[in-house]
């Protein structure tokens, strides 16, 4: 059996990025490691259900959401090179009274829908510069994805994985029983042409005409427009499904849709769609909001959403031009 490089390995010899921002990484597998055991034990350790409180995004919070997001802020605000964080669970940013160094934000456990039913979850990151002479405040954080120094998140799923990009491609590593992170996917691509789209049908009568049309494109098979048959999945956990996307090629699609005409997507830009965007984009597929990269966004809000199309390049286009 081959040996295979650990985090720890690959971190060393990724020599392209910044030390410091390395130390952030580490701090965040860590935590991951820590996140997939309460995970894991479920109802065993009494951590499945509702919190009895909502969150800032007025989403019902479960007992994990809340457990998962101490687990990482503490250990971000305990790493030397964290300047600030903020989280999909805190309505405000956090500073740890450093200047300089990097800014993290987070969805500790993404998928809520799924975490009481035993089926995949993760955790997304994205890791932006900090200011150097000042402590950041919160429009620090509102900076294009494509100023994003690392991103990645980890899927708790059959295996536990982390999937990362640091300064150039994109890497995954697999949890092995004593808690190493071990790469078993290296150089990640996403191939441009697809037949696999995943979107919650159930909202199609809300969904705008472009996206109806390009669904229906797909429904028709091989006797309508696209001459090809298409095959559908839905987990309801973005990173299970961006995971899918990254290891099989597909289209991910959350778009805007006319329940909440105010609102223009479900997913949020800082902590959801940029982080994924960057790993997609990495890996040589394509991230938009049905038109503009989502990389070239300029946020104006923490907890700023947006509509997100994402994943084989090829397919992404189609829709921007449905
Ligand atoms: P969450 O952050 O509260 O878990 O919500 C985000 C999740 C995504 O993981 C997933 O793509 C989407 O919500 C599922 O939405 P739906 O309930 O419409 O299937
Ligand atoms: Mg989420």
């Amino acid at each position: 059996m081959t040996t295979l490089i650990d985090l720890a390995g690959h971190l060393a010899a990724e020599q392209t990025a910044d030390e410091a921002v390395k130390d952030v990484v580490a701090v965040i597998a860590a935590a991951c490691v820590q996140i997939s055991r309460v995970v894991a034990s479920g109802a065993i350790s009494g951590s499945l259900g509702a919190a009895g409180q909502i969150n800032v995004q007025d989403e019902e919070q479960k007992k994990l959401d809340i457990i998962t997001n101490d687990i990482l802020r503490e250990a971000l605000k305990a790493c030397p090179a964290v300047a600030g964080l903020a989280s999909e669970e805190l309505e405000a940013i956090e500073t740890a009274g450093r200047k300089g160094g990097f800014l993290v934000t987070f969805d500790p456990l993404d998928g809520s829908s799924n975490i009481d039913v035993n089926v995949s979850v993760g955790t997304i990151f994205s890791i932006l510069p900090a200011p150097d002479d000042r402590e950041p405040n919160e429009q620090d954080f509102l900076l294009p994805g494509r100023q994003q120094v690392a991103a990645g998140y980890v899927v708790y799923g059959p295996q536990t994985m982390l999937v990362l990009t640091l300064s150039r491609g994109v890497f995954g590593f697999t949890l092995s029983a004593d808690g190493t992170w071990l790469m078993t996917h290296d150089a990640v691509a996403i191939s441009p042409e697809t037949a696999e789209f995943a979107i919650n049908m159930s909202n199609q009568r809300h969904w705008a005409e472009p996206v109806r049309r390009y669904i229906e494109g797909c429904l028709q098979g091989k006797d309508g427009p696209r001459g090809k048959n298409f095959n559908m999945r839905w987990v309801a956990s973005m990173v299970a499904d961006v995971h899918r996307i990254l290891m099989r090629g597909g289209i991910f699609l959350y778009p805007w849709d006319a329940r909440e005409p105010d609102k223009p997507g479900k997913l949020r830009l800082l902590y959801e769609a940029n982080p994924m965007a960057l790993i997609v984009e990495r890996a040589g597929g394509k991230a938009t909001d049905g038109q503009t990269a989502i990389l070239d966004l300029q946020p104006t809000k923490l907890h700023q959403r947006v509509p997100v199309v994402l994943g084989s390049a090829n397919e992404v286009d189609r829709v921007s031009a449905a």
